[in-house]
């Protein structure tokens, strides 16, 4: 069944934040795409440990592993096609000089807290500060700014999105970063926990938190989303994961598409 991106898609997007092309990468691709991930995940898990959760750049690979599917899912017509009606003419899935591959742990179970992306490196203190707000404000609400992708080789189910958030710059109650994982020490790194009652730990934080929803993706399902919503990842090593994690490229010419960014 091929992708169609009608006008409703494109409301819900700019009204709720996030977007999943159902199965728009073809199975062909996705093969591909399965064989060079999990030769990325041994590469760089003995590079930087079992409980790595992305790889570097994926054209730091390049000579290790083909990067012939990553440019076919860049130039990937369906996709440009979608990325086009949503974000104007000239826009792309990304591009190589950011696209990586998200990886699930193997040891223990991990969840990355809940955050806004921009505000996560400021304490929540700072976050609502007049001249910090400011700043903000001037970027919040471009259309081409803070548009991330997860797009989905393997079953993902690691995001947790709460719907609407990204409209406002104002936290609502119990709307609370869990930490900051830049700045301070990962909480959970000494628990006595088992691996599933840590799973479950996570799961519970997030279902807690005011609207939040779980994102399921299926194999080749690309989630566009706005990152200044509130989001968090859970992920565990029951899970395989390798989900191409990479922002749309536009076209910035005058004229074109959305208008000034
Ligand atoms: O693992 C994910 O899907 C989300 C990671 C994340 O929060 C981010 O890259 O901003
Ligand atoms: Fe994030």
């Amino acid at each position: 069944m091929a992708f169609t991106l009608d006008d409703s898609m494109i409301n819900h997007y700019w009204s709720q934040g996030y977007l999943i092309f159902r199965g728009i990468v073809p199975p062909t691709l996705l093969r591909d795409l399965r064989a060079e991930s999990d030769k990325a995940r041994e590469l760089v898990r003995a590079r930087s440990g079992p409980q790595v959760l992305r790889t570097p750049l994926v054209k730091t690979l390049d000579g290790q592993i083909s990067m012939k599917p990553f440019q076919d899912y860049l130039d990937l017509p369906e996709l440009v096609g979608a990325l086009e009606r949503l974000f104007g003419p000239g826009s792309r899935p990304g591009s190589f000089d950011l696209l990586q591959v998200l990886l699930e742990p193997k040891n223990r179970p991990v969840m990355g807290g809940w955050h806004r992306d921009g505000v996560v490196g400021l304490p929540m203190s700072e976050q609502h500060k007049p001249e910090q707000l400011a700043k903000r404000a001037e970027v919040w609400h471009r259309p081409r700014s803070g548009n991330q992708v997860n797009c989905a080789i393997y079953s993902d189910s690691c995001l947790w999105y709460v719907p609407g958030s990204h409209l406002r710059m104002r936290d609502l109650a119990g709307e609370r970063q869990s930490w900051c994982f830049m700045t301070e020490k990962y909480p959970y790194a000494d628990s006595k926990l088992s691996d599933v009652e840590l799973e479950r730990t996570f799961i519970d934080i997030c279902r807690a938190f005011p609207g939040a929803m779980q994102a399921h993706l299926a194999p080749g399902d690309y989630m566009v989303y706005r990152s200044q919503a509130w989001h968090t990842g859970v992920y565990a090593p029951t899970q395989p994961r390798a989900t191409i994690h990479d922002i749309p490229t536009y076209d910035w010419s005058e004229g074109r598409g959305l208008g000034a960014p």
